[in-house]
């Protein structure tokens, strides 16, 4: 695994990776990202250039893909559209990257004996009730909900054709809310951790009661190195870190920090399909891999990640304005 092609590379998650390969592995890296308004050069800039090269293109693209494959071991594929409530906007580029792009990287792994590890989301699994006792395992059915979750499970199931129809040598990880450093302003933990940065209040979607199970970005890195070396050929794995909150007491959390009032927020328009609650059993990564996360404490994690947010203004200052005018629009 020494030569390591990571598409989005330059996004939240997929960036926070290649910082771990970096600083944990003797891999190259060479990062494929279109550089969307998701992406981010300054998440990958200064790191050793003999280490990591970046190519700006399509995943999309086979003329872009089949090269770039053919000279690395394995691919990792964090590349993706990855906002639920842009894709309730405008779904055609999450069809676009999230299936055909799978679909070109699925055909150059082919053709050229890659490995290949892809990267996914619980949403495949659609939501469970508040009070149900079984959380998401490997097993659960596949039944999402948006235009994002829907064309993430097609993406996985592409995967786990080429698999068994060509013999593809591929492993699929499905993965909980993350947050951390370098999240874009338009999800929910850095838009309310830069709302109240600017003296605002957090927008909370309906009831606020809704359930996500977050994990810090760091750990999932780890988890899919973890998986990419020593998974099973054909075999999902589910990581998670045991950390349901509702989206309600996580904007507590954040006003707590700023010593702000733990009602100083405001209900907004509700997302069409809001899922209610994901929760993730990350038994078998655990057992059968021996992986753990370094971050058991969210508050914790939380606490460093805010943080991040108010000494990295120049990052996400030139993008909060219009992201904020957007949602505005559309009463959120
Ligand atoms: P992100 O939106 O921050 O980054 C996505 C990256 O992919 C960007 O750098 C973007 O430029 C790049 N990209 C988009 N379309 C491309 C294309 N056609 N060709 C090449 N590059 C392209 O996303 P993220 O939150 O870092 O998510 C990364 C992956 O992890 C996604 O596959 C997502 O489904 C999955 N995931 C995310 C979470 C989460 O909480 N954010 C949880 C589970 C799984
Ligand atoms: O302003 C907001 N107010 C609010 O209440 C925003 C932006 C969101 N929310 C709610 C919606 C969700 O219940 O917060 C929760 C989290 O929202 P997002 O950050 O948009 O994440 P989610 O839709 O849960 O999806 C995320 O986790 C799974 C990632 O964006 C996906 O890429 C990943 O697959």
């Amino acid at each position: 695994m020494r030569r390591v092609l990571v598409t989005g590379g330059a996004g939240f998650i997929g960036s926070n990776f290649v910082h771990h390969l970096v600083d944990h592995t003797d891999a190259t890296v060479t990062v494929l990202d279109k550089l969307t308004y998701a992406a981010s050069r300054e998440s990958i800039a200064g790191l050793p250039e003999d280490r990591v090269a970046l190519v700006v293109g399509d995943i999309a693209d086979a003329a872009v893909v089949d090269p770039l494959v053919a000279e690395n071991d394995l691919v990792v594929h964090f590349a993706a559209e990855s906002h639920n409530d842009n894709s309730l906007s405008d779904p055609e580029p999450f069809v676009r990257t999230n299936v055909l792009g799978t679909f070109a990287l699925l055909e150059a792994a082919r053709k050229h004996g890659a490995r290949f590890h892809h990267v996914s989301t619980d949403e495949v699994y659609g939501d469970l009730e508040l009070d149900d006792p079984e959380r998401f395992t490997e097993t659960t059915p596949y039944n999402p909900s948006s235009p994002y979750s829907s064309t993430k499970a097609g993406s996985d199931l592409l995967v786990r054709a080429w698999v068994r129809s060509f013999g593809v040598q591929a492993t699929i990880s499905n993965c909980s809310n993350n947050y951390g450093p370098w999240q874009h302003v338009e999800k929910f933990i850095p838009r309310q951790v830069t709302n109240v940065i600017d003296g605002g209040r957090p927008k909370l979607y309906g009831a606020g009661l809704n359930v996500r199970d977050w994990i810090h970005a760091d750990d999932h890195s780890s988890a899919v190195w973890t998986i990419a070396n020593d998974g099973r050929i054909g075999d999902t794995y589910l990581i998670g870190a045991d950390g349901e909150k509702n989206n309600l007491e996580v904007v507590r959390m954040i006003l707590a920090h700023f010593g702000r009032d733990e009602d100083d927020f405001e209900h907004v328009t509700d997302r069409a399909g809001h899922d209610l609650r994901y929760a993730i059993d990350s038994t078998k990564l655990r057992t059968e891999l021996g992986w753990k996360p370094q971050y058991a404490d969210f508050a914790e994690g939380l606490g460093r990640t805010i943080e991040w947010y108010v000494e990295h203004q120049d990052w996400w200052r030139p993008h909060k304005a219009a992201i904020e005018a957007a949602y505005a629009a559309k009463g959120q």
